[in-house]
């Protein structure tokens, strides 16, 4: 494993002088906050806190790790499920959240400048406001940072009509580890000058450079919304009907699907309609575009679909307030579910088409462990939460069967064509199933690239590979 230098207090002197009193936080409160994301069991303080309130101070503070050899930790909103956040080697955690203005709003070009640690859902108002859209929808939309999206290639929901937010991303400006500002991409909507540079950064998790500002693409908001909520009677039918809807051209925005247990959690938190509450599993899908009609016929041949599988009484929520409702349903499963018990989460993703079998699997490999599994997630997408619940197990059997049942889910996943992370990213806790998705030839040109960026690695080290 790689050693680093401890932090002097030379280097931290430095870091006052470049920040301000204000700017350096290692106060133990602080650290321990700093320490923690919202990945489940890991925790790793910083050695201090670096707030930088520009793009200069970040490439300053750049600079002083490269001078100093002193490990560096982008940090966002902290809402991060992989870990990529957390500074395994201790060192600097350099939060972007000081840096959150909106730089300029380009209404002619359908654009917006912002910088990295504008709060999600605060960018997504502010051009709501103004009649446009920005659609990605991480569920931590009012605690996580534009840059957290980033660097992770966040998605919600809407990543199933709209895509995830790399889709959005025209492009930025970061810095290296060395201290220097580069800008990628630019104002256009095509360009195909030199690599990507844009595209590599996006999805990164905070490894070649510190994003410190991104031009994102918007469009007009949709003026009609459906939201459906079909439940199923059994979990198979729910899993099926998934691919038949993009068949048959329903084009939902999100397509979403949660099983009978994840209703049971939730039921403890929001109201689940009566109609809903003995499904096998619930599908909630949300339709928008600007033909009001249109919606409505595309609901319709949603409801067609649904019957060549099974009778389902869909329930079609046309008002906003009963929307809401039904939304909560799914937002706050995953608040249920930590609430219940300690657990780990495999951020499942497979071809459409083997949906009903990845939720067999998921159970399999629990129940083998006495463990429950409870899946939940973006089914349009074919990203499933696997949640695995420790229930009673002592923490030493604990750890060895969710192990266990989480390599073999994702031997099974990699098998069927799918993937190790659909959303939440490689990062600290998923770093030993990446070479089941990426073989030896395109891991070594992955270290290439690292090595590329940050020859001395100290910039987030110890994610997404298991040996830096
Ligand atoms: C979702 C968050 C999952 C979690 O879709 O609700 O991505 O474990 C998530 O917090
Ligand atoms: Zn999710």
């Amino acid at each position: 494993m790689t050693r680093f230098p401890p932090l002097s207090s030379e280097t931290l002197a430095g870091l006052r002088h470049l920040l301000g009193e204000t700017g350096v936080l290692t106060d133990s409160v602080s650290l321990g906050a700093y320490g923690v994301d919202e990945t489940e069991e890991v925790d790793f303080r910083p050695a201090a806190v670096a707030l930088p309130e520009t793009t200069e101070q970040v490439a300053a503070v750049l600079q002083l790790a490269a001078q100093t050899g002193i490990p560096v930790t982008p940090r966002g909103g902290g809402t991060g499920l992989s870990g990529g956040a957390l500074p395994v080697f201790g060192g600097l955690s350099l939060s972007l959240e000081r840096l959150n203005r909106i730089r300029f709003l380009d209404q002619t070009n359908l654009m917006i400048e912002v910088e990295a640690g504008l709060i999600t859902g605060d960018l997504k108002r502010a051009v709501e406001e103004k009649g446009l859209f920005y659609p990605p929808d991480p569920a931590s939309h009012d605690s996580c940072q534009i840059g957290g999206n980033i660097a992770e290639d966040a998605a919600g929901p809407r990543s199933c009509k709209y895509g995830t937010t790399r889709n959005w991303v025209l492009g930025l400006e970061a810095v290296l580890p060395d201290g220097t500002v580069i800008r990628t991409g630019g104002a256009t909507r095509k360009n195909v000058a030199g690599y990507n540079l844009t595209q590599l950064l996006v999805g990164s998790e905070g490894t070649l450079a510190v994003v410190t500002a991104a031009l994102l693409k918007l469009i007009n908001l949709p003026r009609f919304r459906l939201t459906l909520a079909a439940p199923f009677s059994t979990l198979q039918g729910a899993a099926q009907a998934v691919s038949r809807l993009f068949v048959a051209g329903v084009d939902p925005a999100s397509c979403e699907l949660m099983e009978a247990r994840a209703l049971d959690l939730v039921s403890s938190l929001t109201a689940i309609p009566e109609q809903l509450v003995d499904a096998a599993a619930l599908l909630l899908l949300e339709l928008d575009g600007d033909d009001d009609q249109a919606l409505l016929e595309r609901a319709a041949r949603a409801s067609e679909v649904f019957d060549t599988l099974e009778e389902v009484e869909v329930i079609v929520a046309q008002e906003a307030g009963d929307q809401r409702r039904l939304w909560e349903i799914r937002e706050k499963i995953a608040i249920a579910v930590r609430e219940y018990s300690v657990y780990k989460e495999a951020d499942t993703v497979v071809p459409r088409s083997e949906l009903a079998n990845l939720v067999e699997k998921a159970r399999q490999v629990a129940s083998d462990r006495q463990l429950e599994a409870v899946c939940y997630g973006h089914a349009g997408d074919g990203n499933l939460h696997v949640n695995l619940l420790r229930g009673d197990l002592d923490e030493a059997t604990w750890k060895e069967n969710r192990d266990a049942a989480e390599a073999e889910l994702f031997d099974w996943v990699a098998g069927v064509g799918g993937s190790v992370t659909g959303e939440h990213g490689i990062g600290w806790s998923q770093r030993r199933y990446l070479p089941l998705v990426a073989q030896p030839a395109a891991m070594k040109v992955m270290r290439g690239l690292k090595a590329a960026f940050d020859p001395r690695g100290i910039l987030n080290p110890g994610k997404i590979f298991t040996d830096r």
